[in-house]
């Protein structure tokens, strides 16, 4: 198994409902180890860049509404496998269809108010980590 590390936000509609630290604790419960985190509350030009890929969606407006409507915590996970581990505890990004006991389906308001974030591949993981996080920022543990 590959020690990896992925992104993921605890997006706007958590944050203000106080469940940072019932979704840190998913994380954590899940061998996920937190190696840098922080409170942003991004500009539209920080969303528009990180929802990039998304920008000719119909969605993308209300996605960049959401995403700047108020503080976020942007963190690195690392583990096993970690960005498949994460997307397994995230749930499918509808809420209605994610697997009971996973973030989305506990905690979520909506498919546009979905909670977390989480890095799709090892690829989108880098460019992301590199978006909010300097090298020097990334605290690996010793395990
Ligand atoms: P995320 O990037 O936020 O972790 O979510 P995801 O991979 O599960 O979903 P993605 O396809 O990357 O979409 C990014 C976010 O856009 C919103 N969305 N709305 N109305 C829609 O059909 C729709 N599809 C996607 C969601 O809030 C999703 O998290
Ligand atoms: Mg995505």
């Amino acid at each position: 198994m590959a020690i990896e590390r992925t992104f993921s936000i605890v997006k706007p509609d958590a944050v203000a409902k106080n469940l940072i630290g019932a979704i840190y604790s998913r994380f954590e419960n899940a061998g996920l180890k937190i190696v840098a985190s922080k409170m942003v509350h991004l500009s539209r030009a920080q969303a528009e860049g990180f929802y990039a890929e998304h920008k000719e969606r119909p969605f993308f407006g209300a996605l960049v509404d959401f995403m700047t409507s108020g503080p976020i915590m942007v963190q690195v996970l690392e583990g096993e496998n970690a960005v498949l581990a994460n997307r397994e505890i995230m749930g499918a990004t509808n809420p209605a269809e994610a697997a009971r006991g996973t973030i989305r389906s506990d905690f979520a308001n909506s498919i546009d108010e979905n909670a977390v974030h989480g890095s799709d591949a090892v690829a989108s993981a880098e460019r992301e980590i590199a978006y909010f996080f300097t090298e020097e920022e990334l605290c690996p543990r010793t395990r």
